[in-house]
């Protein structure tokens, strides 16, 4: 059903400018949206359920009231439109006009997208918010040139941890089957001796119960949504940094909306912006106490997997210094100013 709505799109687009007319495409439209409104589907990669679904849903709901005259957004979570590993390039080729992705996953496509998954670099939200401020005309820039526009960012809760053992060094993730989700992460679990495996947070429990994972880093936020208890004893609360979504539109599917919705769009994204790093800082306690509620043990990691952790991040901070050049070096040093 999904994939229909992407081909709707795909026709709306088409047809819109064509003899058939408005009354076509509002047939196509869904239900709701008023007669010449264009339906715009924005894939997301986690459950609707999650904080970053709901920002997406509420940034949706005010464009619609405010300009839902010219366009309807529908958001699609958990993958169910375009699984996480194919929403950036869905959007950049027009699939879907507006998408969500975890920045950091496309380290491959240039290291500044995974300057906020280096582990230490910023561990907390307002470390994490200076760093985004340091970074943002780079990736404002960096999208740009991809035919892109960034519209807002949220992050995750700082990332831990989730181990079946318990640990008393690092040296004991050595063989473990590492749960990755971008480049930064399987360098990581190599770095570490663990092997790594990509899987998008949709298929985290299943790769867990079938034994393609036994460990992985993540917030406590996607611990939670995965049931992490249900496969992992204990969570080790690193907070080693904090990553973050961003939820980017297809520049020109932007510019060719009026510039009252333009407008309309970009003071949105700015209210969901505030909301979802607002609810990301609240929300992080309480998952916390879920995942122990739930039976996971929660702990503060022994200092030896600490300073494992710190001696692997200094690596990668070189490795990603030397991979983005002057360009990097810049931004750290404007973030390493404030
Ligand atoms: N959750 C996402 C990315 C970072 C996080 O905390 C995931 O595990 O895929």
């Amino acid at each position: 059903m999904c994939r229909l709505t992407a081909v709707r799109h795909a026709l709306n687009k088409a047809l819109r400018p064509a003899v058939l007319g408005a009354s076509l495409v509002a047939g196509l439209s869904l239900a709701g949206a008023s007669q010449a409104a264009e339906t715009w589907d924005m894939p997301m990669a986690y459950p609707a359920s999650n904080y970053h679904s709901e920002t997406g849903a509420a940034f949706a709901k005010e464009v619609n009231e405010k300009a839902g005259d010219e366009i309807n957004i529908v958001t699609h979570p958990n993958g169910s439109l375009f699984g996480g590993g194919e929403i950036f390039n869905a959007v950049r080729r027009g699939l879907a006009p507006a998408g969500e992705r975890i920045i950091s996953a496309l380290g491959n496509e240039d290291p500044l997208f995974e300057i906020d998954a280096i582990p230490f670099l910023a561990t907390s939200f307002d470390d994490a918010w200076n760093l985004y401020q340091a970074s943002k005309p780079a990736l404002e820039k960096l999208m740009d040139k991809k035919g892109l526009k960034l519209l807002y960012t949220v992050p995750w809760p700082p990332q831990g941890l989730y181990t079946k053992k318990q640990l008393t060094s690092l040296d004991d993730m050595k063989g473990s089957k590492f749960r990755a989700y971008n480049p930064i992460t399987t360098k990581l679990a190599e770095l570490i001796g663990a092997v790594p495996t990509k899987v998008e947070a949709a298929e985290v429990s299943q790769a867990f119960a079938t034994g393609v994972a036994d460990s992985m880093i993540t917030s406590a936020s996607t611990g939670y949504d995965t049931k992490a208890w249900e496969f992992s004893s204990y969570f080790y609360d690193v907070q080693a940094w904090v990553p973050k979504n961003m939820v980017f539109v297809n520049k020109k599917a932007f510019e060719a909306l009026s510039p009252e919705t333009q407008k309309v769009m970009m003071e949105a994204a700015a209210h969901a912006e505030k909301a979802g790093w607002d609810k990301a800082r609240e929300l992080t306690a309480w998952y916390k106490d879920q995942l122990q509620t739930n039976g996971l043990k929660v702990e503060t990691p022994p200092a030896a997997i600490t300073e494992g952790f710190k001696k692997v991040g200094d690596e990668l901070l070189q490795d990603w210094l030397k991979k983005s050049g002057d360009e990097g070096k810049a931004v750290i040093d404007a973030y390493r100013a404030m």
